[in-house]
Order: structure tokens, then sequence, then C-alpha cells
């Protein structure tokens, strides 16, 4: 797991004096630190000015949050720590959100959070807040340095702990614990290896898989992260059995494959849904089996109720926390693919009796949704309908369409939380792990552009685009400073629909079109914000031109330059996310009849 393993460590060896600042770095040096997000200040000063010497480079962003995302995507496709920093109180404050969103992506990143002197602390000083409080829900782990002698021993825990946990840790140091002389000796990092789990689980699961006659895998975000993907290809493989990504984890079975048939999930692929649901055995391999990927969907209440599911997850407390389960296994996905190969190999396997009209109707379903998707050019409701009826601008489907021929080889994508992007899960197919970075439960607008900057640090040779709603983009925009000052070359592909889209569509659907604060009138062109900024920045009207103006943005990453794409799209709406969670307004209130829902 602990990919620090190979790595060469540089750090100083032996216990001897130094200053919590050195010892600090120091251990940021034997945890293979090479980058470090935030914004300046002087509460971590005298440690900062170590980062150049020892071989740490400091990315100044433009808001603490957007660090935050940057350090949750580079540990997303690198496997290694994102790391964060910023100024006691404020600048710790504005890490809220991105800790939260990493903490549900189960990134390890660490949150490093310099706090107010311990001198003063409790008086209402300078940008003073209590900082362990705000992240206890949304971390694995807290350090609070709480005696300058313990600097390095807990900076190095805070980096274990973020892996073994699989999540974001906190690691909280008074400012004036930077100071003084200690002697110490910097802790090298913990290799973790994590098993396949259980013997007597591990067999009952193979069991069950032996026995099964339509067998389904549904890959998650465990697979990506333990580097499993070899792993699941060859079980699929063997028992010759469709393979669905757990919703938003498009990238953790290649698209390629024949086996593949898509995400589950909110916009998923109907193929995937319409094959579950035949399965008599689900092997859920890496995934939480969260409540929102597998929600109904299109209608359709695909979940197999009655099938037997194993589940594999590496946090025991997942195993049959969202869906009842037959079998639990506690281990590494990778690892727990491996083992049950070797339990099936050679085995009789009953799913092999009927493989041929197994793999039929796979093709299939497969194809039905295909050629579903190409004919799908709009949507089809009719508020859809009545909006995009005179409009000169693109149908969202066609545009996503486009986007997904033109999309480059090995390209990473990031994706926000809004309609077009909820869309465009079914237009994103990947062939390599660590590609996918959505927004994923704890869904924030305002996630997808600083996420794809920290991908594009760690992944400098591969394109990194970020699909984004405009709404969205007006919370995020501003990171394009980071892209030009740091020279991180991304590219933005705004939808511009004029509108809080996803949001809309519940006024649409259930509030009669009363639309209060969904309208985003009087937005500036984004391609000349992007230009005033520093960047290119290019307007598209025309489907034609959506696969060209990517591939170019795409080569222009290779000179250095960072692109935003201004999509002009209709303001029609495909299906809204939680039809689950909304009603038809009910009053009791005389003056408020008027927004009551019309019954009968
Ligand atoms: C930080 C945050 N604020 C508000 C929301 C609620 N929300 C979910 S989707 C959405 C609309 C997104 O609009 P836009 O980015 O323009 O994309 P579109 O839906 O138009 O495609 C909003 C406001 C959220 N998810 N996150
Ligand atoms: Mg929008």
């Amino acid at each position: 797991m602990n990919t620090m393993t190979d790595q060469k460590i540089l750090a100083v060896t032996g216990k001897q004096k130094m200053t919590p600042s050195e010892a600090f770095v120091e251990t940021l040096v034997a945890q293979g630190v090479k980058d470090v997000f935030g914004i300046v200040g002087s509460a971590y000063m005298d440690a900062l000015d170590l980062f150049p010497v020892a071989g740490i480079r400091f990315i100044s962003v433009a808001h603490e949050q957007g660090g935050g995302h940057m350090a949750d995507g580079y540990s997303r496709v690198s496997g290694r720590h994102g790391v964060c920093i910023a100024q006691n109180g404020p600048g710790i404050t504005n890490f809220v959100t991105s800790t939260a969103a990493a903490f549900w992506a189960h990134s390890p990143v660490v949150v490093i959070t310099p706090e107010t002197g311990s001198a003063t602390l409790g008086l209402g000083g300078f940008q003073e807040t209590e900082q362990l409080p705000i992240f206890s829900k949304v971390t694995k782990f807290q350090a609070h340095v709480n005696n300058r002698l313990r600097m390095a021993e807990l900076t190095g825990r805070a980096f274990d702990r973020a892996h073994l946990e699989l999540g974001p840790t906190q690691l909280n140091i008074p400012r004036d614990f930077f100071y003084g002389d200690i002697e110490c000796e910097i802790p090298r990092p913990m290799t973790i290896e994590r098993g396949a789990g259980g013997e007597r689980s591990l067999d009952e699961a193979a069991r069950l898989l032996a026995g099964a006659k339509f067998p389904v895998i549904l890959c998650g975000g465990g697979v990506v992260m333990a580097n499993g993907q070899p792993e699941a290809v060859r079980l699929a493989d063997l028992l010759q059995a469709p393979v669905a990504n757990s919703y938003l984890h498009n990238d953790s079975f290649p698209a390629g494959h024949p086996l593949w048939i898509g995400p589950l999930g909110y916009q998923g692929s109907k193929a995937a849904m319409q094959l579950i649901a035949k399965a008599d055995v689900v092997l859920a391999l890496g995934t939480r089996l969260g409540p929102f990927g597998t929600l109904p969907q299109y209608g359709m209440e695909y979940w197999p109720k009655d099938a037997k599911i194993i589940q594999v997850d590496a946090d025991a407390k997942m195993l049959g926390l969202v869906k009842p389960i037959s079998v639990g296994i506690c281990g590494d996905a990778k690892a727990a693919a491996l083992a049950l190969i070797a339990r099936l190999e050679g085995k009789s396997l009953a799913c092999l009796a009927n493989r041929d009209a197994r793999l039929a109707t796979i093709r299939g379903e497969k194809a039905a949704w295909e050629s579903e998707l190409d004919g799908w050019a709009c949507e089809k409701d009719n508020w859809s309908l009545e909006v995009s009826k005179n409009s000169t601008y693109m149908h969202p489907r066609q545009m996503l369409r486009e986007l997904e021929r033109a999309m480059p080889e090995g390209a990473m994508v990031s994706t926000d939380i809004g309609n077009i992007c909820s869309v465009s899960n079914s237009y994103l197919r990947f062939d390599r792990p660590r590609s996918m970075f959505a927004a994923m439960s704890f869904g924030n607008c305002g996630y997808a552009f600083p996420t794809i900057i920290g991908a594009k640090v760690a992944a400098p040779d591969r394109p990194a685009i970020a699909y984004v709603g405009d709404g969205a983009w007006g919370m995020s925009f501003g990171e394009i400073q980071t892209c030009v000052r740091e020279n991180i070359p991304v590219t933005a592909v705004v939808f511009n629909n004029g509108q809080w889209g996803a949001e809309k569509k519940n006024h649409v659907d259930f509030y009669e079109n009363r639309f209060i604060g969904v309208n985003l009138d009087k937005q500036p062109s984004w391609a000349a914000v992007a230009k005033a900024m520093g960047a290119e920045g290019h307007t598209i009207e025309r489907t034609a031109d959506v696969g060209p103006a990517l591939r170019a943005a795409v080569q222009a990453q290779r000179e250095g330059k960072t692109t935003i794409l201004e999509m002009m799209v209709t303001r029609e709406l495909g299906d809204p996310f939680r039809r689950d969670a909304l009603a038809l307004p009910t009053r009791h209130l005389a003056k408020y009849q008027s927004t009551a829902a019309k019954r009968g």
C-alpha cells in the first residue's frame, strides 16, 4: 500500500539537534512530499522557508479550498499523499469543504493546520478558532502537536494514518511550536500491506461465485486505490462475468473490455442496470455500496434484491452498512480478487455452462444502450423541448458525445456537480485507472477545476480536463490564476446554460417553474475572463467545433497553456438528482396557498 517503500528516503537519520521547523520539514521529506498546496501565512513561515532547500515545491493557490481540492486530485491520481497548508484561523476554515470532499473520496490528504499560539489560546486573539472540533467529522485522524518535542512523531503519524485509514488527516500545530531547539529522530514512513480478507469468507465467496448462473462484478474505487484493475480483469475473464463500474468510478474497469457494461447510478448505463438486475450473485469489489450510487434510475429499480451479495471493502465498517450482504470480506480489492482467482481457477463454474447465452445478452444490452445514446440528442420533457425550441445553442448531450469522441488517450477528467456534469456520466469511458475524479458523495459545486489542477501536478504528462457547470465555475474560476502563475496547464470545459440547472430542474418538476435564485443572468463571457486572466479562452457554439476545440486545448497543454472552453448550450435539463428526496409542496397557512401543489 504505502508507495514510499521503494523510494529513496532523503531525510536526515539518527537522533540529532534541530528546530521543530526542521523536524517538520524533514518528516515531510521522509514521507516523500514533493508538492504542497496552500496560501502563504506567517503561522508557518519558519518552516516554509525551508521548503525550497528540502526539495518541496510550494504551490500558491487562489483560495485555500482550491488548494485542498488540488491536494485531493494529486493524491487520487498518484496514490500518494496530497498535502495542503494555510494560515491559522480563516485560512484553515477555508479547508473545511475540501477536506469533507476528500473524506468521501477516500483520499489520503494531509491537512496541515497551524494554530494560534499556545501561550494565548483561548484569549480570542487574532485569527483564532478551535481547529480540531471543526474537522473532527471529516478526518480519519487528528494529530495535535501538544509539545514541540513531538513535532516529527506526530507529523509522521498524520501521514501514516492517511494511508492506513484511507482518508484525510489533520496535523494541528500551535504556531509557536515551530520555534525552539529539540532533539529528535525523523520517523520513517510505515509500510502498510493489506491482506485479502478472512479465509472462511473468501471460501464462502468462491463457493457462491462457482455456483452462480449469472454473476455480475461491480468494481468500485477500492479497485482503483488498490491498483487492482488487472486482477479484476482476470476475475471477470475467468467467470466471463459482466462488470459494472460503481457510481462515479468509471475508471475502475477498462471500458474497452468486452465484459465492461458501464456505470451504475445517476445518469449511468442502462446496460449495466439491466444486467445487474438479472444477477444471482454480485461481487461488489472495493465498494462501500454508497446509498446514492444504487438509487433507481430511468424509472428502473435495478438492484437485485434476491441476489447473493459478496462485498469486499478495506474498511470493515462499510461491510453490510448500506445493502444487506451474504458475505463480507474485509480486505484489499486486489488481494481479494487474487485470492478468489486462486480458489476458482480450474474449478467447475456453473456460469460457464450458459456462457454463450450470457455473452449474447451482454452484447445485446450494450448495443441497445449505445444506440439509445446515439439517438438521444436532446432531453424530451416538455420544459426542455420548450426552452430549446428556438435556441441556436448546442444540445448538452450532443456536445458531451462530441467531447467523448475527441477525448485524448490517457486523459484525466474531473467532473463537478450539476445537471450537465451528471449527464456526462453516460459519456465518460476510460481504459486506464486513476482517470476520473468526480466530486464524490460530498457533492460540492466547485470541486472539479481545482481537483484537475492537482491531478496535473502529479501527472504532468497526462491531458487534464475538468467538466464544470457555469454556476460551479463562478465558485472556482479564480484558480485560473494558479494555473497561470504556477505553470500548470489544464483545460476547463465550462457548460454555459445560464443557470444553476440541477436545482432549476427541481423548480420545474416540483415547484411549477417558480424560479428563485436559479437563473445566472448577466454572466460575463467566461472566455473573455479567461483571457483577461492570462489563459486561453474560446466560446464554442456549434457541435462541429467541440471536438477540434478540445483537441487544440489538449495540444495547448503541451505548450504550457491553460484553456477555458465555454460551451454555449441550451437550457434543457436531464433527470433530476434527488427525485427520491423531494415532494410536491404542502402548505397549511392561508397566505402560502398560492404555492401549494394543485391536487387532483
Ligand atoms: C457548494 C454547493 N452549493 C450548492 C450546491 C447545490 N447545487 C447542486 S447542483 C447545483 C447547480 C449547479 O449548476 P451549474 O454548475 O451551473 O451546472 P448545471 O446544473 O447548470 O449543469 C447546485 C447549486 C452544491 N451541490 N454545492
Ligand atoms: Mg449551469
